[in-house]
């Protein structure tokens, strides 16, 4: 069997990237596009998305059509058509950038709008980028946990940088949108760029704790 027709009985996932310009969007998307898990990646000429094939527990696999939004800004007249339909929406805010944590809530905004008609609503998971610049972090983790938590979002810190959780948020995305359980090590193997030891914080954990290590995830139902 090819690989396009083995591709073509997969579930296929449409992510979207959003988040204010500079926060880092478009390096996340290109470092999980070159990550070697995934020997399927296809460019997608004169469009805006890719395809990445990717393997969660159960010998599950799933297509993620993943789009960047470019240059679109809030307000942007194209960025409801980008949205609907998505079934995961990847909100992205440079943990170093204040303003990039406060434009948030319009993000989000957006989102519940653009799919107010769809019948498909989305799991929209928060991503702190930019954690190789924690020294440099100028929104404190609770305040991010705290917007997981009012919103129903997946919470989660990255580095586009280093690789730093790259594919694992992608994975913990599609999971959640499957219903799919990953365990401790998968979470391990996807984030075997980092060396330090990985806490899983459970949502009351990190509610009470005001600067969770870098490393640390809740996911919040
Ligand atoms: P955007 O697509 O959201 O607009 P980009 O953002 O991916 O173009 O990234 C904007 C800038 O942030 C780039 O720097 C990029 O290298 C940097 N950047 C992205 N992700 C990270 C990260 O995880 N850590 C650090 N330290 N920098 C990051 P330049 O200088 O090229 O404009
Ligand atoms: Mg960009």
């Amino acid at each position: 069997m090819s690989d396009s027709e083995e591709d073509s009985q997969d579930r296929q996932l449409k992510m979207v990237v959003i988040g204010d310009g500079a926060c880092g969007k478009t390096s996340l998307v290109t470092r999980f596009a070159q990550e070697a898990f995934g020997k399927q990646y296809k460019q997608t000429i004169g469009l805006d998305f890719f395809l990445k094939r990717i393997s969660l527990p159960g010998n599950l696999n799933v297509t993620l059509q993943v789009w960047d939004i470019g240059g679109q800004t809030l307000g942007g007249k194209m960025l409801d058509k980008y949205i609907y339909g998505a079934h995961g929406v990847l909100l992205v805010y440079d943990i170093t950038n204040h303003q990039s944590f406060e434009n948030l809530e319009d993000w989000f905004s957006m989102v519940k709008k653009a799919n107010e008609e769809s019948e498909i609503q989305p799991v929209v998971s928060l991503i702190g980028n930019k954690i190789d610049m924690e020294h440099m972090r100028t929104v404190k983790a609770d305040k991010h946990q705290r917007f997981c938590q009012e919103n129903g979002l997946v919470s989660q810190f990255v580095s586009a940088k280093t690789g730093d959780s790259v594919y694992l948020c992608f994975q913990r995305v599609a999971a959640e949108i499957l219903g799919v359980k990953l365990n401790k090590a998968e979470i391990e193997q996807s984030q075997r760029v980092v060396k330090a030891d990985i806490v899983n914080y459970s949502q009351d954990a990190a509610a009470r704790t005001p600067n969770p290590p870098r490393s640390s995830m809740c996911v919040v139902q």
